[in-house]
């Protein structure tokens, strides 16, 4: 019997959705950030100092390993205590959303978005995280910012955490290593979802949870320290990922409790893992890799841990401490969705040292030869999306969201602004076709993913506007649409100016996905 050769259908299949899979009507087509990268006001508004905002902006090189860049010590954190202005730590001043949040909304309403995905501070309402009674100022901030995004027609999806904890909960309580900090978070949940009902309809609980075990200090507010004799390094980790893994499902029952018609959702830095080679050696490797990142969404979709991470702890002596009534609550406070960001795949190998190393989102990989990198080695792979989202779909039969996808990009600012003296106009611009090219080719996967019957609810490009990156902290690893006039020592204007990008994303929300088929 011959060999299949059948390939996927691309563009021709006849599915009911029409031609290549249509953007189904309300799709959430949108714009995402993170409170830590964009707002800025780190000291205004009675807001207190969070684990990002201690992150001094530093440079590596190649950026290959960009560990070093996200970590912090007792000894950085205490001089970034003793520093008390914006200077340096490029978080503290963002891209001043905080400042300039009227003028962004109406640009993001003269985009036609139906989505903003965003974060809310948990340090704008519990400044140290411990307080009683939450930060009049703080709650009253995001009230107007919900509404009138409302009033916009844009739909807020809220992360409660993303990279952003009280700095006090970090030094004082070791961050998400103290089970007492899953009681703070749940006043923290039950304050932003009471006051916010019938504003916020979408609530993601942790941004790329994953995280705190590949960054503890990001994604756990755990701070890198010699672990006792005899502890697994690691321990730390998945001890703090089981706290929020507990707090998650916590914040989703008081969603639902207190807020039926509101929906919640999970994320995951969705790394998905190819083989390097078809030795079954690398195909077993990939395959536990990929488990090993899934094992986070298997705990907040089917409400259990894996099989694969038991046997991981057993192997490797992790013992992971677990409050009678744990399991059971995670098994039954399961999320309503699944979000995820997609930025590139990654290769797996069982000797990894036969191949070149190239960059990635939170780690470095080895490198693909079938793949093209962008400038910070990321490897470029909109193929990779629409296998993502058919393996989530097989996986979890649940609807997902991609709330992060996006190119970092040094962009070239060309013109000059206004100039009063002289009467001349703003001739500031920006061409970015890569960024566009980006989009196209990221989204019609996305397209072809609809098509083979992924239910899909939204799709928010990372950015927006230009903000502070994650990992290097800085500002000109830009993502947005709308170029952000400050550099990164935070010096500049912050003046918007919309890129070519903003007037293509315009164009791809009013035909509802169809620009993808324009002529580039
Ligand atoms: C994801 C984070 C975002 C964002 C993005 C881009 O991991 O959820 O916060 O920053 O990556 O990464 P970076 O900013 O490091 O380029």
């Amino acid at each position: 019997m011959s060999h299949d050769t059948t390939a996927p259908a691309t563009g021709t299949d006849p599915s009911p959705a029409g031609a290549s899979g249509a953007f189904p009507d309300g799709f959430l087509w949108g714009v995402a950030f993170a409170a830590n990268q964009v707002e800025g006001g780190f000291d205004q508004g009675g807001k207190g100092l969070s684990q990002a905002d201690v992150i001094p902006h530093r440079t590596a090189g190649d950026y290959v390993d960009i560990s070093a860049l996200m970590k912090a010590s007792d000894a950085t954190i205490a001089e970034a205590i003793a520093s008390p202005g914006a200077a340096g730590y490029p978080k503290r001043s963002g891209s001043d959303f905080y400042g300039h949040w009227q003028e962004d909304v109406d640009l993001f309403a003269e985009m036609g978005l139906k989505a903003l995905r965003m974060s809310i501070a948990w340090t704008r309402i519990f400044p140290t995280g411990i307080e009683a009674e939450p930060n009049e100022e703080g709650l009253l901030f995001y009230e107007r910012l919900f509404t009138r995004l409302r009033e916009k027609g844009i739909e807020p999806v809220v992360t409660m955490s993303h990279y952003e904890m009280p700095l006090h909960l970090v030094t004082v309580y070791g961050g998400w290593t103290s089970r007492e900090v899953v009681g703070f978070f749940q006043r923290y949940a039950r304050t932003i979802v009471g006051r916010y009902a019938g504003l916020v309809r979408y609530w993601l609980t942790f941004n790329e949870i994953n995280t705190t075990l590949i960054e503890p200090y990001t994604g756990g507010g755990v701070i890198e320290r010699e672990p006792a004799p005899g502890v697994d390094p690691r321990q730390a980790g998945y001890q703090a990922l089981h706290h929020q893994f507990v707090a998650s499902a916590l914040a989703t029952k008081i969603v639902h409790e207190l807020d039926p018609a509101a929906q919640v959702g999970c994320m995951l830095a969705r790394m998905s893992h190819y083989p390097a080679s078809s030795d079954p050696a690398d195909i077993v490797k990939a395959q536990f890799d990929n488990n090993m990142n899934l094992f986070h969404t298997d705990v907040q979709v089917r409400g259990r841990y894996s099989g694969t991470v038991r046997r991981f702890w057993r192997d490797q002596g992790i013992q992971v401490e677990m409050a009678p009534g744990d399991e059971e609550l995670l098994a039954a406070n399961t999320v309503d969705f699944l979000s995820f960001s997609y930025y590139m795949s990654l290769v797996s190998s069982v000797s990894p040292e036969k191949y070149g190393a190239t960059g990635g989102n939170l780690f470095s990989t080895i490198k693909n030869p079938h793949l093209a990198t962008t400038e910070w080695g990321w490897h470029f792979d909109p193929e990779g999306l629409r296998y993502v989202l058919n393996d989530l779909w097989d996986r979890y039969q649940v609807p997902l969201f991609i709330v992060e996808n996006g190119l970092g990009a040094t962009d070239v600012l060309e013109g000059a602004a206004a100039d009063a003296a002289t009467g001349g106009s703003d001739t500031r611009q920006v061409h970015d076709p890569y960024r566009i090219d980006y989009f196209v080719q990221h989204l019609r996967q996305v397209r072809e993913a609809i098509a083979d019957g992924v239910t899909l609810l939204g799709y928010t490009a990372w950015g927006g506007l230009d903000i502070i990156s994650a990992s290097t902290s800085q500002m000109t690893k830009r993502y947005g649409v709308i170029y952000v006039d400050a550099d990164d020592a935070g010096q500049g204007s912050y003046d918007r100016v919309r890129k070519d990008s903003f007037h293509w994303y315009q164009q791809l929300v009013a035909t509802n996905g169809a620009v993808l088929d324009a002529p580039s």
